[in-house]
């Protein structure tokens, strides 16, 4: 034995589980798989704490746009309870105080390693187990290996020429400073208009000395009207519990209500206008469920463009800046839609500009700032990137996973993501994803499909040890038959017909376009992974030893 092999046996450490991430899902995975069947477990985690997207997205701004008493866990009543939020739409410092109540409620550190990459993760066939090395080297094995690294932790930083000689600072939203960024007299530029920029532009506008807002696509926003939450309002949640999970559990998209059941041409055009101000009084994501078929009827959503196109117009004083900002090039909820406070209104401000980059292409960063294709300038002291993620897939295969006969999950993606569920993939056994693509996930209330998925992988790891199985992976024709249904999914709602989607994986180049997410409902998905573990894991083959 060399003495670097000696040294690798010496730090190669064994669990029965290794979970990836230590955010939502990472932490309640942990809880489930050490103290509900009393595994052994390690959390690899990258960041110095809790929080996983959390951890980085502290741009200015930054707001959950679920609304808060939906956006926790439900799997504890005494959490719940004596959990207070402050605000309709909480930002990432109390989002953080929360995981952080919750990693020390349920005594959680103790099991995660901080300030962990995981670089590599490959099954060995021969001992049915997973090698998991991190960037100091080390390598740890576990028999089951649970990736839950979040589908927005991959910061897409476009590759813009010149940016290295830029003399000013730049920042990505998904990477942002701990100690903040003082924007106080500076000129600054931000790239990108999706749900990010558009609550960061507001936030930056109000300190810096000028903001230019690049835009690339323009986007709709819904007013958040976020705000305190009274007390009553916090009595009646600590109070419903189950009610208010009943109804998470039952919506399309895992918020605390229920689609209208209204078809949009239904009634009059009056009534219907009626309701689209009530929901714009309303506000937030709550918009979205106003009629029950907004998604799903090119029709009923063309309703919606042009009542959200009309209060951009309403709102944004200069014509030229408010055509620009109504030019929506796609359906109404086929990219994520954008809550927002004040973001149209910033754009009345004497500080703010925006310019078209979809007109005049970005050429270059200069030392100074931003040079478009028609040669102008724009002077800048700080950039900021709003641009996004390698959403999905982005965390997942920047790790070197590599299953049965050294194949590596890169390759088997390289036409788009294939799995079973969203949850596993064929040639790699024990291998779970916690809201991977082919999954409801960024479609949904996150803590929702994230409670579901963890249950899901808990209860499968339970059914292996009850019944002396050590190996499950799904078959190919199970995936076959998964990427059917997810393409189905999409193809039965307008989403894919944002062609710049990150949804379809659009927005990094040589990213195959595949419609990620499923979109058939997170209510049907939950009933659909029920009956494939009450019909004994159909569509996956699991042996023993
Ligand atoms: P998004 O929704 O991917 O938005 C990124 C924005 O950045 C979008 O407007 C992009 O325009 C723009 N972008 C990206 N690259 C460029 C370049 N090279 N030039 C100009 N503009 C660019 O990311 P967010 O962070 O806002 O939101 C992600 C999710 O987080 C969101 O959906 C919620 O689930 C929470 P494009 O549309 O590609 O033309």
């Amino acid at each position: 034995m060399t003495e670097s092999t000696k040294k690798d046996a010496s730090q190669t450490r064994s669990f029965d589980a290794l979970v990836i991430g230590a955010g939502f899902s990472g932490l309640y995975q942990l809880l489930c798989l050490r103290d509900r069947l009393g595994l052994s477990v390690k959390v690899l985690e990258a960041g110095a704490g809790v929080g996983g997207t959390w951890y980085w997205n502290r741009y200015p701004g930054a707001r959950c746009d679920s609304e808060s008493h939906s956006y926790c866990y439900t799997f504890s009543e005494e959490l719940w309870k004596e959990w207070e939020w402050s605000e309709k739409y909480p930002g990432p410092p109390e989002i953080m105080r929360y995981l952080n109540h919750v990693a020390d409620k349920f005594d959680l550190r103790r099991d995660i390693r901080f300030g962990t990459k995981v670089t590599a993760a490959h099954y060995n066939e021969a001992t049915n187990r997973w090698h998991v090395t991190t960037d100091s080297g080390e390598v740890l094995t576990a028999r089951f290996l649970v990736s839950a690294v979040g589908c927005l932790s991959t910061a897409n930083v476009p590759d813009i020429p010149g940016l290295d000689t830029f003399k000013g600072k730049w920042y990505h939203t998904g990477q942002w400073p701990h100690e903040g960024v003082d924007f106080r007299g500076t000129r600054v530029g931000q790239i990108g208009t999706g749900s990010t920029g558009i609550q960061s532009a507001p936030v930056i506008a109000a300190t810096a000395a000028h903001l230019t807002v690049f835009q690339r696509t323009a986007n709709y926003s819904v007013p958040a009207r976020n705000g305190p939450l009274t007390p009553a309002f916090n009595r009646w949640i600590h109070d419903n519990m189950e009610e208010i999970r009943t109804t998470m559990r039952a919506a399309v998209n895992g918020h605390p209500f229920l689609l209208s059941e209204t078809l949009t041409l239904s009634i009059p055009a009056e009534e219907r206008h009626a309701r689209y101000e009530k929901a714009w009084e309303v506000g937030g994501l709550r918009f979205r469920a106003v009629f029950r078929d907004l998604v799903t009827s090119n029709e009923a959503n063309a309703t919606a463009v042009t009542f959200l196109k009309d209060k951009i117009r309403k709102i944004v004083k200069d014509p030229a800046t408010a055509e620009k900002l109504a030019d929506i090039d796609h359906p109404y909820a086929a990219k994520r839609p954008p809550i927002d406070t004040d973001y149209f209104e910033t754009f009345n401000r004497d500080n703010v500009a925006l310019v078209d980059v979809r007109a005049d292409p970005i050429e270059r960063v200069t030392p100074t700032g931003i040079r478009l294709k028609s040669g102008a300038e724009h002077p800048l002291d700080i950039i900021v990137f709003a641009t996004g993620f390698d959403g999905m897939t982005g965390s997942i295969l920047k790790m070197d996973i590599r299953g049965r006969g050294g194949l590596s999950l890169r390759e088997a993606w390289k036409a788009g993501p294939r799995n079973y569920l969203g949850l596993q993939v064929a040639g790699f056994p024990n291998l779970f994803t916690v809201t991977g693509p082919g999954s409801p996930s960024v479609l949904c209330n996150m803590p929702v499909a994230i409670e579901q998925h963890v249950e899901w992988i808990t209860d499968c790891i339970d059914y292996l040890r009850t019944n002396g199985l050590t190996q499950i992976e799904p078959t190919e024709e199970a995936m076959d038959s998964w990427v059917q249904e997810v393409n189905r999914a999409a193809d039965a709602t307008v989403l894919p017909q944002a062609k710049h989607s990150w949804y379809l994986g659009a927005n990094i180049p040589g990213k195959p376009r595949v419609f990620m997410p499923y979109a058939g409902g997170m209510a049907y998905y939950r009933k659909i992974c029920a009956d494939v573990a009450a019909r004994n894991y159909e569509g996956f083959t699991m042996t023993g030893d």
